[in-house]
């Protein structure tokens, strides 16, 4: 977990609104079913989770949330009226829906929960890169959020594959300047042992560094060797934690999370602001 670029540049406590986790992740990482795996999950415990889909192109959201961007618009819509194809669809919508940004805080500033947990478009560089997202995260995060960054299980299996996670995790919190968490997600489809494997590499980067060297793949070992070099130099830990959304595995360490950047969940809505403070110290 990276704390260091806590707060961003937006005055801290000074909303009604819960707090926000924004949960982002390579497309298919497993976002949207976190988000209602979660929000299941905490149904059972004192806590109020409310949810927001931020992706106009979902097909489908088996959560149930406070805001869906699809009721403001329709990504099939986008595509008909300006004659896009789906990915220059996306980044139009993203835009449409950021420059509707204050519109939908409004929409949402009488909501009272404990947490507010936002799924995200499956495109992960629209959300870092544009400019209209981060825009999106200023406005609805309202100085207290926070990322939690999926790692996609299969593509972690391999060394340079981890690594390529990491830079990306890593490029996510560098742009959008908030508290980062990262999960392997679906973690129930590893075996144990694999399972281990990935987790002692989260763990001891220098166990990476061995694998990378085992992995032998010319330019591109190179390349991530001196790329995970960087990160260590930097004091760059991924510390990842196991997540699986179908066994209900590595929720209570999402809530955690959240508790150790907002405070505890039971006083959240009196003060957190202090809690954080505390967090910071
Ligand atoms: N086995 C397993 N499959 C999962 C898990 N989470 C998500 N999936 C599957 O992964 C696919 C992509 O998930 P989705 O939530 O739509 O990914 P998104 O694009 O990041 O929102 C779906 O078929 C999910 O059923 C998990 O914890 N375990
Ligand atoms: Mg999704």
């Amino acid at each position: 977990m990276n704390h260091s670029r806590w707060p961003p540049n937006v005055s801290v406590g000074d909303s009604s609104t819960p707090p926000v986790l924004f949960v982002v992740g390579t497309a298919g990482a497993g976002k949207s079913t976190l988000v209602t795996a979660f929000q299941r999950w905490t149904r059972f415990l004192e806590v109020e989770c409310l949810t927001i889909n931020l992706d106009p192109g979902a097909e489908r959201v088996h959560y149930d949330p406070e805001f869906d961007v699809r009721d403001l618009i329709s990504l099939h819509e986008v595509m008909d009226e300006y004659d896009l194809g789906p990915n220059g669809a996306q980044i139009l919508a993203a835009d449409l829906v950021a420059a509707q940004s204050y519109d939908i805080q409004e929409e949402l500033a009488g909501l009272s929960g404990d947490l507010l947990v936002i799924d995200t478009p499956g495109q992960v560089e629209l959300f870092a890169f544009r400019e209209a997202s981060t825009h999106m995260v200023e406005v609805l995060g309202q100085g207290q959020a926070a990322l939690i960054f999926l790692f996609d299980p299969m593509l972690s299996q391999s060394p340079s594959g981890f690594v390529s996670q990491m830079l990306l995790s890593n490029i996510v919190h560098f742009r959008l300047g908030l508290p980062t968490a990262n999960f392997l997600s679906k973690a129930d489809l590893l075996t144990p042992e694999d399972l281990d494997r990935v987790l002692g590499w989260g763990e001891d980067l220098d166990q990476l560094e061995s694998a990378l060297f085992e992995e032998a793949g010319g330019q591109r070992t190179e390349f991530a060797i001196g790329q995970l070099r960087m990160m260590k130099n930097s004091q760059i830990q991924p510390g990842l934690i196991p997540l699986s959304s179908e066994q209900e595995e590595g929720l209570a360490d999402i809530l955690s999370f959240a508790q150790s950047i907002f405070g505890g969940m039971a006083d959240t809505r009196d003060g957190f602001a202090g809690d954080i403070e505390g967090e910071r110290n």
